[in-house]
C-alpha cells in the first residue's frame, strides 16, 4: 500500500513508516503529513534507514547521533507526540490543532533591565547571529525523550546584544495569547493552565552555551506544534522549561513565576535540571523511554550534560532547588 502525500510528490510504502513506529497508528501519521505538506515544501527524497520514516524532515539526520550516541528521532515523532497545551491536552492535539497559527509575521518584545529594549522583528532580533544545527536530547518530566536535531542561535548571542545590565538576574519568556488560533487557550471556566505561558533562566543558565533559541528542526523552519516561530531549548532541563512561541523577553531582579511552578509547586520547581534521584511526586525520574524504543533507559544527571553546567550549581541543595 501506498500512502499519499498530498502535494508533496511523494509517496512513502507503508512498510516502510509503520513497523516500529508503535504509538503511532497510520491514521495519526496521515493526518500529520497532511498537515505538514499543506503549510511547507516538502523535501523531495526519501533518504535514511529502512523501516523509519525521516523524509519529511528537509536534510537528512537519518544517520546522526547525539554525543552519546543516541539515535535522532524521526521527523514523525518529533512533529506529532507533542506537550503545547495552548493546542490541547494530548499528545497528538499540538499537530492537529495548531493548523490556524500563524507564526509570520512575528514580533519579540523585549523589556526591564537592559540598554536595547524594544519590540523587535523577529528578522532583526535574529539577523546578525548565525544559525547552527544541534542535536540534543530533550527529556520530558513524563518520563519519555527523544534526541531532536535543533537548529537555532545562542540565546548567549541575542542577549550580549541586548546588552542587559547588572540588575539581569534572570531571563523571563512569555508564550503569545491567541484564542482565536490556539483552542487551548479558548476554555473559560476552567482554564487548562494560566495564560500566557512564562519560563524563566538565572542568567548564568541563559548565557551557558548550550542554551539555544530554535528557530528550526530537522533544518528546516520549526512547525507549529514544535513551538514556532522561535522557542527555547535548555537540554540539561525537564521539557517544560523550553518555552515555545515566544513573545517577550524580560530581563528582571528577582527570580520570575513560571507556569508549572505556579500551578503545582511541590511538583514542579524553577531549576527543574533533569536529576534522576529526585523523584516527581506521582513517580519516579530514575528511567525513562525514548520513543521510538522499547525498553527504558536510565536517566542520566543533568540529561547527560553535567560536565557543562554542574558547576552552575555548585553547592546547591538539588533536592530543595528542583
Ligand atoms: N507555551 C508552551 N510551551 C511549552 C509547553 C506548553 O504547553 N506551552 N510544553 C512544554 C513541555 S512540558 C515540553 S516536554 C516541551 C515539548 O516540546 P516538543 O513538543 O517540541 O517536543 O515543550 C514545552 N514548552
Ligand atoms: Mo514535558
Amino acid at each position: 500500500m501506498l500512502i499519499r502525500v498530498k502535494n508533496a510528490g511523494l509517496d512513502i510504502p507503508s512498510s516502510e513508516i509503520t513497523p516500529e513506529e508503535t504509538y503511532l497508528n497510520r491514521r495519526r501519521f496521515i493526518a500529520a503529513a497532511g498537515a505538514i505538506a499543506g503549510g511547507h515544501l516538502m523535501a523531495p527524497a526519501l533518504g535514511g534507514k529502512a523501516g523509519r520514516a525521516y523524509a519529511q524532515g528537509g536534510q537528512d539526520f537519518s544517520d546522526a547521533t547525539d554525543e552519546l550516541g543516541g539515535e535522532v528521532n524521526t521527523y514523525e515523532d518529533i512533529t506529532t507526540y507533542n506537550n503545547f497545551y495552548e493546542f490541547g491536552t494530548d499528545k497528538r492535539d499540538p499537530s492537529r490543532n495548531s493548523g490556524d497559527f500563524k507564526p509570520e509575521p512575528w514580533t519579540v518584545e523585549v523589556n526591564g533591565h537592559c540598554a536595547k529594549p524594544g519590540t523587535y522583528a523577529l528578522e532583526d532580533l535574529l539577523a546578525p547571529h548565525t544559525e547552527e544545527d544541534r542535536i540534543y536530547r530533550l527529556r520530558c518530566v513524563e518520563a519519555w525523550s527523544m534526541v531532536i536535531p535543533w537548529r537555532g542561535i545562542p540565546l548567549a548571542d541575542v542577549i550580549s546584544r541586548l546588552e542587559p545590565t547588572g540588575s539581569a538576574n534572570y531571563v523571563q519568556f512569555k508564550t503569545v495569547v491567541r484564542p482565536e488560533e490556539m483552542p487551548g487557550q479558548r476554555r473559560r471556566l476552567i482554564p487548562i493552565l494560566p495564560w500566557p505561558y512564562l519560563e524563566g533562566l538565572r542568567m548564568d543558565e541563559a548565557m551557558n552555551p548550550l542554551t539555544l533559541l530554535v528557530t528550526g528542526l530537522y533544518g528546516r523552519s520549526l512547525l507549529n506544534q514544535n513551538g514556532a516561530p522561535l522557542r527555547l531549548m535548555a537540554p540539561w532541563k525537564y521539557g517544560f522549561k523550553n518555552v515555545k512561541s515566544i513573545v517577550e523577553i524580560s530581563f528582571v531582579e528577582e527570580m520570575p513565576r513560571n507556569t508549572w511552578n505556579v500551578q503545582t509547586p511541590h511538583e514542579y520547581g524553577f531549576y527543574a535540571n533533569v536529576n534522576p534521584e529526585v523523584d516527581h511526586p506521582r513517580w519516579s525520574q530514575a528511567r525513562e523511554r525514548r520513543i521510538g524504543k522499547l525498553l527504558r533507559q536510565p536517566t542520566l544527571m543533568f540529561n547527560g550534560y553535567g560536565d557543562q553546567v554542574a558547576h552552575m550549581y555548585a553547592g546547591m541543595d538539588l533536592t530543595r532547588w528542583y
